[in-house]
């Protein structure tokens, strides 16, 4: 056990995950004064009224986070965004349908959303075009939010739901990462399109259809990044010196074959690994 743990802690010090020397991380944080134009159409068909439609438009603010690895050594050509959240403010929507001239409307209704999230269900790798443009294309998106959907008029009816998604779009943005500091803009995602449960509509409500345009042009991402340390060979143990703590665990396995202590490349673990390790003996760089 104890091996073990000194090797993946000398795996941390090597990076052995998916980032190599020469990456960078960037955390990155939504800019104040983001705001997000959410257009939702509501589409409803009630049993007596028949089908009816109509549109309303909200600016809302933006918060949110990302998380993500630029690649590999400035000038950047790849970024993998890891995590990305992004926070509208709750909102409400007033609609009329089956509007009929000199005589008024026969059914309104309120679309309350709260809680609506646009986030990421998988990493996101893009390479960085002209001007920093990256477009992911089938991009696993996982959009939600809870709704409360009131319909009055000649049918009078509360439905109250949560839309949580996964679903492939082309989500697109631009990328400026220069002198440690990584800034986000532009940022396009597909149209949302929910079919509200029927099963679980109240009755006189044949269906409810929310679709949403989330258009993000007014929001901006800031944050630092900073390249992965270099890599310590020998370091198995990870305590920043090549030493003869490390040395035990080569000569322990001296004559087998263990890629986690290679050094030269070649499977097992002999004389050769032996000298690059020699050379390396002293504090990391
Ligand atoms: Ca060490
Ligand atoms: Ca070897």
């Amino acid at each position: 056990m104890r091996v073990l743990t000194a090797l993946s802690a000398g795996c941390v010090a090597m990076s052995c995950g998916a980032t190599t020397f020469g990456d960078s991380i960037a955390n990155l944080t939504v800019d104040s004064g983001s705001s997000a134009t959410v257009e939702i159409r509501l589409e409803v068909n009630v049993a007596i009224a028949g089908s009816g439609n109509d549109t309303a438009t909200r600016n809302v603010g933006v918060t949110g986070l990302a998380g993500g690895t630029l690649k590999s050594e400035e000038p950047f050509t790849v970024i993998d965004i890891e995590t990305l959240s992004l926070d509208l403010s709750n909102t409400s929507f007033g609609y009329e349908f089956f509007c009929v001239p000199f005589f008024g409307c026969a059914v309104s209704g309120d679309l309350a959303v709260a809680d609506f999230n646009l986030g990421i269900a998988e990493t996101l790798s893009g390479g960085i075009g002209k001007g920093g443009n990256v477009v992911f294309s089938e991009a696993l998106f996982n959009p939600s939010f809870n709704f409360d959907v009131a319909i009055s008029g000649v049918v009078n009816e509360n439905l109250t739901g949560e839309f949580n998604d996964v679903a492939a779009q082309t989500f697109s943005c631009r990328v400026d990462a220069a002198k440690g500091v990584a800034f986000l803009d532009n940022f396009s995602i597909d149209t949302i399109v929910y079919d509200v449960d029927p099963t679980t509509l109240p009755s006189g409500v044949n269906s409810v259809r929310i679709i949403a345009d989330v258009d993000l042009g007014g929001v901006s991402m800031t944050g630092a990044y900073v390249p992965e340390p270099e890599p310590c060979e020998g370091d198995f143990d990870g305590n920043n010196v090549v030493d003869g703590g490390d040395l035990g665990f080569l000569l322990a396995a001296f004559g087998s074959v263990d890629a986690g202590l290679d050094l030269d490349g070649s499977p097992g673990i002999n004389g050769s690994d032996l000298g690059v390790f020699l050379a390396k003996f002293g504090p990391c760089p």
